[in-house]
């Protein structure tokens, strides 16, 4: 039988403590196996399960029902809006919905019970099977389904726990989103596989990472740099082991902020929804502002320059990163064609990021190659998602979506749209309701018309510049 994908669950070690707490409510791992058996029971014949992935305990059990089952997990973003939501749904072919009834909703839905037990035993499904499909944005288009399969999780966790020496003695913070592969992934499955009790704040706010007294803590660059804002709970992280920060860039001054106030050098990993953690500095290693470090076991990267050679690993030369590993997803569901344009004719993972790599193996990321890929606190957004959403509302007759520089998260979303009776926070508002409260854009600029070139497509360079001038 295949080793159990969350392997601490089995072991009889450490029942003295909680595996799991979220917010208020904390549960030990046996209780956490007996309660996701009683989720599995109500789950069996279903093939995929959308959860509801609102920041609680009922996730967690939720999700370790479905992978006892074997059952395909979709975590749908807690604030997602109507279309959003209908679009998830339909899209993964849901069979079940796990969480609060939502009147939209036309399918069976159940809401966990977190007292239920159940004492039946589940043998280990196919590490083969999909374990999750997670949807994430492209550069246009509706957001696409990530296959994620049980094996490539389960390559992801034990190489990332050989990296950071990861361990049962660690107790892990965070409080990041439970429908990404940071919180989701990382950040629960991890500690339930490696059997490091996790303690998740519900919100990744600095005074609650500080309150909850942990040796691990994850979190992406707007939340360290509020760290960086909060000096007195910054210097209470000074006890930890290891501060890791992923999911966008670190800026250097919050590197260094970091290392000033808690005397840690946090540790730089980079990933992507489709491959999973693949690069990352070390524990014992090297940790250098601006550089996310090296290929975690089992991964290879390369680059590749515009003229499409390979380019010099000389700390200089920019190419796109390439990626083969066993952490790579199984596909976006029923895309081949999407997925074979991510796909190398020779296996690789195309990543759309811009990168270089010094001769020691080291990778820096430099940005992505599409402007309409932004990330915002961490969230990856679409710009022709945005784009489309605002298309629906009846007052715009034209609109482009830029990411901005923004110091607290990273990038913000622009939105600039020709209309005669636009109402600005009624328009955030229709995007917030309508697709996710994280898409909505922070700004609407109302223009007469937007720059666009000879063959009548918008010039968002020209716009960026505009915003900068
Ligand atoms: C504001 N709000 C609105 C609103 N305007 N609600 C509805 N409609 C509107 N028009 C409310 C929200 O509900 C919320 O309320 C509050 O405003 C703030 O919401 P926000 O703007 O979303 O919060 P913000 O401060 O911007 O969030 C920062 C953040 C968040 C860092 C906490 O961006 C975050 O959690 N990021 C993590 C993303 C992540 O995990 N990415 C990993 C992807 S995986 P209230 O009351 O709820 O506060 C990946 C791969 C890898 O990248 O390598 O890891
Ligand atoms: P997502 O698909 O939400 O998983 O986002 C993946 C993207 O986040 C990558 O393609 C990168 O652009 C970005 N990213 C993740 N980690 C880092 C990092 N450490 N440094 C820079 N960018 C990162």
């Amino acid at each position: 039988m295949p080793r159990p994908l969350l392997t601490s669950l089995y072991r009889d070690d450490r029942t003295d403590r909680p595996i799991v707490t979220v917010g208020e409510q904390s549960m030990h791992k046996e209780d956490l196996l007996l309660a996701g058996a009683a989720v599995a029971d109500r789950i069996a014949g279903a093939k995929i399960v959308a959860i509801d992935a609102t920041a609680g305990i009922d996730t967690v059990i939720a999700v370790v029902g479905c992978l006892l089952a074997g059952v395909t997990a979709v975590p749908v973003p807690s604030d997602s809006g109507i279309a959003e939501r209908r679009h998830i749904l339909a899209d993964s072919r849901a069979e079940l919905w796990i969480g609060p009834r939502h009147d939209d909703l036309t399918i069976v839905s159940l809401t966990v019970d977190s007292n239920a037990r159940s004492s039946a035993t589940y043998p280990e499904p196919d590490p083969n099977l999909p374990a999750l499909i997670i949807y994430t944005s492209g550069t246009t288009g509706s957001p696409k389904g990530v296959v994620v399969s049980r094996r490539a999780i389960a390559a992801c966790l034990d190489s990332v726990a050989q990296a950071w020496q990861w361990n049962a003695e660690d107790t892990l913070v965070q409080g990041l989103p439970l429908f990404h592969i940071h919180g989701l992934i990382l950040g629960v499955l991890g500690a339930l596989r490696i059997g490091s009790p996790l303690v998740h704040t519900v919100r990744p706010d600095p005074k609650r990472y500080a309150a909850a007294a942990g040796t691990l803590y994850f979190a992406v660059p707007t939340v360290w740099s509020r760290v960086c804002a909060d000096p007195v709970s910054a210097r209470i992280l000074a006890g930890a082991r290891l501060l890791v920060s992923g999911s966008a860039p670190l800026p250097i001054q919050v590197f260094e902020g970091l290392r000033e106030l808690t005397g840690i050098a946090p540790i730089e990993r980079y990933g992507m929804t489709e491959t999973l953690i693949t690069v990352s500095t070390r524990y014992d290693g090297e940790r250098r502002p601006g550089w996310v470090g090296l290929p975690l076991d089992g991964v290879r990267t390369r680059l590749r320059t515009e003229a499409g050679e390979l380019a010099p690993h000389d700390g200089k030369t920019l190419g796109q990163l390439e990626i083969s590993a066993p952490t790579l997803f199984d596909g976006y569901l029923d895309q081949p064609d999407k997925t074979a344009e991510v796909t190398t004719g020779d296996g690789w993972f195309s990543t759309g990021d811009i990168a270089v790599i010094d001769a020691e193996g080291f990778h820096r990321i430099v940005g992505r190659e599409s402007v309409d890929m932004i990330k915002s606190g961490g969230y990856r957004i679409g710009a022709g998602e945005v784009e489309q959403a605002l298309l629906e509302h009846p007052a715009v007759v034209e609109a482009a979506v830029i990411g901005v520089h923004d110091a607290d998260l990273g990038q913000r979303i622009i939105a600039y749209v020709v209309g005669d009776t636009v109402d600005q926070p009624e328009l955030i508002d229709f995007v917030a309701t309508n697709l996710s409260i994280h898409k909505r854009p922070r700004e609407i600029r109302v223009v007469d018309h937007l720059p666009k070139n000879a063959m009548g497509k918008i010039q968002k360079k020209i716009l960026a510049q505009q915003h900068h001038t």
